[in-house]
């Protein structure tokens, strides 16, 4: 949402520096399960459209930006040129921005539930879901409730509709269980099943203006039980004049926010959230076998510290293995209050890939080897060695241009500003973004990061899609429907202004996808990969060259990359012993000759 983010990079700078120099706790909170392992992060409208029957109607979007329920309104046809505005958008007469957000493509949780396999195939060992809680937009960050999935996500919404409401949300015991509910449950059961891991999107610090408990207290006003759940400023009061006034997120009238006072949410909407995140940790009561294995708190900058201690201990103490990561976009200082044990075990690394960034997308901006070591150093050690191995080691997000359009558009701003950088990869906000396919070159580039985030120390996430290829600049274009390859797609050849282009091909990139299934099968091989102690070996400014040693026990494995223009050679004294040979082809190696823009890795054994 991109005012919004605009907006909370105004809010930065008045942050209070809550813990200049807090020492981290070195004690390690995080889970086991989760150190070293692969992230894949699913945008569950645009992913799979598994049932048709379930897709959402016009009605369903009532609420949501761009607020027109009136207009002509269809599914959107998956396959189709992501600007090119159909027909039905014609009809409305505003332009594609607006069209964009509007639209609808159907995916759903039965095409998560198709497509396990796939990820599974991919080497994909935990999902992350943005928010599958009832909520009329395509992202779904204004919830209407959180202990239901949204009825467009399952079988029968209008029978799911009719259940709900038969409720009386502030009673756990009148809470039904929806067909989308159970669909739910069998995807993570499925997941389970495979052998991988599920968290879902806690969005607990504000809700749609269709949420329950706000069209209560917009009704009822003073009358409300839910009078104390917001941040009113008036009642509405024909007698003294006054309007009804409360704070959305950020001044977004159309995000309530809960209220909170020293002890964090109060108690009404904490009560709420506390019966919600049971509810799908152990749901039924059928034990947290089934439940999910964890959460991503959206905007944990915006929830006091308080409330995330407290409910840590609610999550840990129904699930003891529980996974917390948040959203912070903040540097380490900032970050490190949240990270010291009573809180989060990790963040979406967003710092990771402003590093990653700045040394392999940026050309003629670059920085050097010798930074990017010292800046991935300080970050790594930056909370101890349990969260290092627990971080969200991320390029991009729903919230962020895709990699594959970030490579296409290098020296402009760095990802590090994130704010200006946030609207300058908006094509929206800057026509001359180059939005269209990226070039061989380019790729080439996308598949040395990926390489490096896939071998570096951490948990890598790939967000959907950057392993079939996808580009797009920043929100909404991150978000085009996933490219599969049982599906035929339309050329790309439509600008925004809906002039036209030479043809971008799209279609599954098969090789692109074995490129990243190669990497992960490295790190399901070499358990120093996933676990392992971390060394730099070379920093060479003069190559652009960048080595690191990974060891656990006796097994080493050693990863090369020349960020450079040239070919360059890789000599250390580490490869005199041990008989080192390539990870991939378990080529014996007389010379290590890295090509540019390359990378090799090396093992001590097969
Ligand atoms: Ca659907
Ligand atoms: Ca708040």
């Amino acid at each position: 949402m991109n005012i919004m983010h605009t907006l909370r990079n105004a809010c930065y700078g008045m942050l209070a520096l809550l813990s200049a120099s807090t020492v981290a706790a070195q004690n390690d909170h995080t889970p086991d399960w989760s150190k070293g392992i692969v992230w894949y992060q699913i945008f569950p409208e645009r992913f799979r459209n598994g049932d048709g029957s379930n897709d959402p109607k016009k009605g369903d979007l009532t609420g949501a930006y761009p607020f027109d329920d009136t207009s002509a309104f269809q599914t959107h046809p998956w396959t189709s040129d992501w600007y090119q505005l159909q027909p039905y958008e014609q009809d409305n007469h505003q332009n594609i921005w607006f069209n964009l957000q509007r639209r609808r493509y159907g995916g759903d949780i039965q095409g998560m539930i198709d497509k396990l396999d796939y990820l599974k195939s991919l080497g994909v060992e935990a999902i992350y879901s943005t928010p599958l809680f009832w909520s009329p937009s395509s992202h779904k960050y204004d919830a209407l409730l959180y202990h239901h999935i949204d009825p467009t996500f399952g079988p029968d919404p209008e029978g799911d509709k009719r259940l709900m409401a038969t409720e009386n949300p502030l009673d756990t015991a009148s809470w039904v269980w929806t067909s989308a509910d159970k669909l739910a449950l069998k995807l993570i059961d499925e997941v389970h099943r495979r052998g991988m891991r599920i968290i879902f999107d806690g969005v607990f610090n504000h809700v749609g203006i269709r949420n329950f408990a706000f069209q209560d207290l917009e009704r009822n006003q003073e009358r409300s039980p839910y009078k104390d759940w917001f941040i009113v400023q008036s009642f509405r009061d024909s007698a003294k004049g006054t309007p009804f006034k409360y704070k959305g997120w950020f001044g977004v009238r159309t995000l309530p926010e809960f209220r909170e006072d020293s002890t964090g949410i109060v108690a009404g909407p904490k009560q709420y959230i506390f019966n919600a995140t049971r509810r799908w940790m152990n749901p039924m009561n059928k034990g947290i076998a089934h439940g999910i294995d964890g959460w991503r708190l959206d905007v944990a900058y915006d929830v006091s510290h308080a409330f995330w201690k407290d409910w840590r201990r609610h999550v840990r103490s129904i699930n003891p293995e529980a996974y917390m990561t948040a959203e912070l976009v903040d540097p380490i200082e900032r970050t490190r209050p949240y990270l010291q044990g009573d809180e989060f075990d990790a963040t979406m690394n967003y710092n990771f890939a402003f590093i990653v960034h700045d040394f392999i997308v940026q050309d003629s901006l670059a920085i050097k080897a010798s930074e990017f070591d010292q800046r991935l150093r300080a970050l790594r050690e930056a909370f101890g060695n349990g969260v290092a191995l627990n971080m969200q080691n991320l390029m991009n997000s729903h919230d962020a241009t895709r990699i594959g359009s970030a490579v296409a558009n290098p020296d402009g701003r760095r990802f590090g500003d994130w704010g200006k950088y946030f609207n300058w990869s908006q094509k929206s906000n800057n026509a001359s973004y180059n939005a269209r396919k990226p070039t061989p070159a380019q790729l080439q580039k996308q598949k040395l990061i990926a390489a490096f985030q896939l071998l570096y120390l951490g948990a890598p996430m790939i967000y959907y899609g950057d392993e079939a290829g996808m580009w797009g600049s920043n929100d909404p274009d991150c978000r085009k429907p996933m490219v599969w390859s049982d599906l035929r797609y339309e050329a790309e050849t439509h600008n925004p202004d809906q002039s036209r282009h030479a043809p971008d091909n799209v279609s599954f990139n098969a090789e692109l996808f074995s490129w990243y299934q190669r990497f992960i099968g490295l790190r399901k091989k070499y358990p120093a990969l996933r676990t392992g102690s971390y060394e730099t070996l070379a920093a060479d400014d003069a190559q652009q060259l960048y080595a690191f040693s990974r060891k656990l026990g006796e097994e080493e494995v050693i990863v090369i990359i020349n960020r450079g223009t040239q070919p360059a050679l890789f000599q250390h004294e580490r490869l005199r012993k041990a008989g080192f040979r390539d990870a991939l082809s378990t080529k014996a190696l007389a010379q290590v000759r890295i090509p540019a823009m390359g990378v090799i890795v090396l093992a001590n054994r097969p």
